[in-house]
């Protein structure tokens, strides 16, 4: 199959105009005449066709370039026959004919000084375009070129130019019409002068795009009058979900910072005004509103703080112009973890301390307890045995048992364990509850199910509640340490890793003995570096000899 570069069609005079929206992206499938890219100038916006349909196998330009006719959007693999290689460009414009005269008329009297009417320019083939915005009054003064009205097709829209200035005398439209080219817009006295550039409407327009569904009749209506009619399309059509708004709407809104797809539109159809914009900015200083943006920098906290962190913006990197990529959207738990695991990263002053037990006996204690047990089908695992060692460790050190509320330590007088299980959706963390009432069959026998309820994503909230201290085992995968995050509102977390048999001095010599790496991570508010080191110490001891766990 053919691959087919779809270029930028005649958009009439402009020199050069910016790509503001990527509606594709590399592995879409595109229709012919479906919308590709958006591009602004700083009056006008449009879309960009595809000129072919076909698979989209390389975009050639990004957020911010700058693009004139002619310059190559994207690589399309065609689709065999649904393709009309032909640019839309190159494809004749009807041409309507009607469009000369009344864009011609008032042009033609370049400085009357009687009542001049103003009626709407050549818009394309477009027919019954509605009146979504009036800008002016009567007793206003107009500028030439300044916008009077725009218009909105279920596609396209654009704002309507005055083609003389003077003072606005009588409206003749209103919000809700229907116009088409050549009716009249409103009446202006002490004309002073016509748009100059108007008369060149004419020819553009036969060489506009014409086939195109949403580009053509708005590169039309650009080309019908280069400098004086303003154009633009709405950016997005509401299937695609993204805001509709003028130009001169977007360009207030870029100066300002203001993220135009979180603003709520009041005008007609959910259209963004200027005054949406200036509400929202109100609304966003005094701190009744947060952006997008200023809800990821600063994460929610039960005592509301951590607004100020500064961040510069996450950077958006067109990865595509690098190589092949494909994007999926984070499963439901990843998206959830992903939250709370940055805001307990954040919010957490958490340092950790790595450390080794020696478990060769432990291990050895375990093997054979699984031989004995071979027939009950209850396998013991070296988490179970953790968990124990862990209750122990939190019963003598209590502050790892702990969490801050404000200003106090709430001690729990119950043992929950939580431990990280890797689950084809994501990590969630099941709860052992009351561990240090269970033996160490009975914790792996509850483990191994909650793990399969886990991986068969049947686990309820009561399963993953309520711990106390979490274990995170990556002893099952390898690894020698790793920092893991503390699940908040808890205050400590031990990562464990894979053991293995090492050369360890006992004094005389060195003998091989396997030593199991633990991270023990901790929140520096409520425990102390020195607490945290005996913590491990006295875990290890545990583990190296758990006849202590009856002391
Ligand atoms: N050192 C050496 N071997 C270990 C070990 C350790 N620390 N821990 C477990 N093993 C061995 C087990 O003995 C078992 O070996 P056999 O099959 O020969 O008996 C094998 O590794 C697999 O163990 P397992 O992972 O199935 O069982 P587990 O009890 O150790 O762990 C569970 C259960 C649910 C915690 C685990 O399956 C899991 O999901 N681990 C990943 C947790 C995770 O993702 N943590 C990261 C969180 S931060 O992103």
């Amino acid at each position: 199959m053919a691959l087919v570069e779809v270029k930028v069609p005649d958009i009439g005079d402009f020199d050069e105009v910016a790509v503001i929206e990527l509606l594709v992206k590399v592995g879409d499938t595109v229709k012919a005449e479906q919308s590709l890219i958006t591009v602004e100038s700083d009056k006008a916006s449009m879309e960009i066709p595809s000129s072919t349909a076909g698979v989209v196998k390389e975009m050639r330009v990004a957020l911010g370039d700058k693009v004139k006719e002619g310059s190559v959007v994207l690589v399309v693999e065609a689709a065999g026959e649904a393709a009309a290689p032909a640019p839309a460009a190159a494809a004749p414009a009807p041409a309507p004919a009607p469009a000369a005269a009344p864009v011609a008329a008032p042009v033609a009297a370049p400085a009357a000084a009687g009542p001049v009417e103003v009626r709407v320019p050549d818009i394309g083939d477009f027919k019954d375009v509605a009146v979504i915005e009036v800008f002016v009054k009567p007793g206003d003064s107009i500028k030439v070129e300044q916008s009077l009205i725009t218009v909105e097709s279920d596609k396209a829209s654009m704002e309507i130019p005055s083609s003389h200035a003077g003072v606005l005398k009588e409206l003749k439209v209103k919000v809700g019409d229907k116009v088409n080219i050549g009716d009249l817009l409103a009446i202006l006295e002490g004309a002073a002068g016509a748009a100059a550039p108007a008369p060149a409407a004419a020819a553009p327009v036969a060489a506009a795009p014409a086939a195109a569904a949403v580009a053509a009749p708005v590169a039309a209506a650009v080309a019908s009058a280069p400098a004086t009619t303003p154009a633009h399309n709405p950016t997005a059509t509401p299937a695609l979900g993204l805001p509709h708004a003028s130009p001169s709407v977007r360009k207030f809104a870029r100066e300002l910072g203001v993220p135009l797809d979180e603003v709520k539109g009041s005008g007609l159809k959910g259209r963004i005004t200027a005054e949406d914009i200036q509400s929202f900015t109100k609304s966003v200083m005094a701190g009744a509103v947060q952006t997008k943006a200023q809800a990821a920098k600063a994460p929610a906290s039960s005592g509301g703080g951590g607004s100020e962190l500064g961040l510069i913006p996450w950077p958006k990197v067109d990865f595509a112009k690098f190589g092949p990529i494909e994007r999926k959207e984070l499963g439901r738990i990843k998206k959830i973890s992903g939250a709370n695991l940055l805001r307990n990263a954040i919010m957490i002053p958490a340092v950790t301390n790595h450390d080794d037990a020696d478990i060769t006996d432990l291990e050895a204690f375990r093997v054979s307890t699984n031989k004995e047990n071979e027939k009950s089908g209850v396998k013991v695992t070296m988490l179970a045995f953790l968990i124990k060692a862990c209750v122990a460790a939190l019963k003598k050190f209590p502050e790892f048992n702990s969490s801050l509320d404000g200003d106090a330590l709430v001690y729990k007088q119950y043992w929950h364990i939580g431990f990280a299980a890797d689950t084809p959706n994501g990590l969630v963390v099941p709860v052992i509850k009351d561990a240090d009432k269970k033996g160490v069959l009975q914790i792996s026998q509850e483990m191994g199910e909650l793990a399969k309820k886990a991986r068969d994503g049947k686990l309820g909230p009561a399963d993953m509640s309520g711990a106390t201290f979490t274990i995170s085992s990556l002893g099952g995968i390898g690894g020698r340490y790793f920092t893991p995050i503390i699940n908040a509102p808890e205050v400590a977390i031990l990562g464990v890793c894979k053991s293995q048999m090492e050369p360890v001095w006992d004094g005389k010599q060195f003998v091989p003995r396997l030593m199991l790496p633990l991270s023990l991570t901790w929140d520096h508010r409520v425990i102390d570096g020195a607490a945290a080191a005996r913590f491990n110490a006295y875990l290890g001891q545990i583990l190296g000899d758990f006849r202590r766990v009856l002391l």
